[in-house]
């Protein structure tokens, strides 16, 4: 069994967005037509508490993509996105969620921030995401969405750590920094990784 993780096409990551990812609409209409391909599609939403540690917002003095130490983790501070319930943590509205058989929100705790559609960045908390694709009996995972240097790529390695063959589906996720993305498409490869 196939199955395809659609990370965070939330309002908030598209242009306009609090935090938006250059070119991340383009994106849309590509990974509605890609969900056909598989067994099971499933998605995830960044789902913050307003008061999310990884906002600048609560750190006074500080400055949105500076980095500092959230509790024992080296964390790089964002613009407020993705609030829980709001108009920007919501699927973009383009999106075609017919397919979607289930929804992992993540970044629920304000103490920790959570890239990985698996698990949180210390690896305290699980999503459940990995027993869920086990029990479909799911072997071969291939992930796109948002943001490709942060959430796709967290994603990808966890799941290639979980025994899943894994690809990032790369016409359809886009980075916030084109630099960082290719950096890390280096390691994804060197763990045994594939880039479609
Ligand atoms: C993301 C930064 C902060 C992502 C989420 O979805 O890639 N990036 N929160
Ligand atoms: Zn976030």
């Amino acid at each position: 069994m196939k199955a395809l993780i659609i990370v965070d096409v939330q309002v908030d990551f598209l242009p306009g967005g609090s935090l938006a990812v250059p070119a991340g609409d383009t994106i849309i209409p590509i990974i509605n037509v890609l969900q056909k391909d598989y067994d099971l599609v499933v998605a995830t939403q960044d789902w913050h508490p307003a008061d999310h540690g990884s906002f600048s917002s609560q750190h006074p003095g500080s400055a949105a993509y500076d980095r500092i130490e959230l509790n024992g983790l080296e964390q790089v501070l964002w613009p407020d996105h993705c609030i829980e319930g709001t108009a920007g943590a919501a699927f973009a509205e383009a999106l075609d969620t017919r397919a979607v058989e289930a929804i992992f929100r993540k970044g629920t705790d304000k103490k920790i921030d959570s890239y990985s559609a698996f698990f949180d960045n210390g690896k305290l908390k699980a999503t459940g995401l990995q027993g869920y694709l086990q029990a479909r009996a799911v072997t071969e995972v291939h992930v796109c969405g948002l943001a490709a240097d942060y959430c796709v790529y967290f994603t990808a390695v966890d799941s290639l750590e979980a025994g899943f063959k894994t690809a990032i589906v790369s016409r359809a996720t886009k980075p916030i920094d084109k630099t960082t993305f290719m950096d890390k498409k280096e390691i994804f490869l060197q763990k045994g990784g594939r880039i479609l």
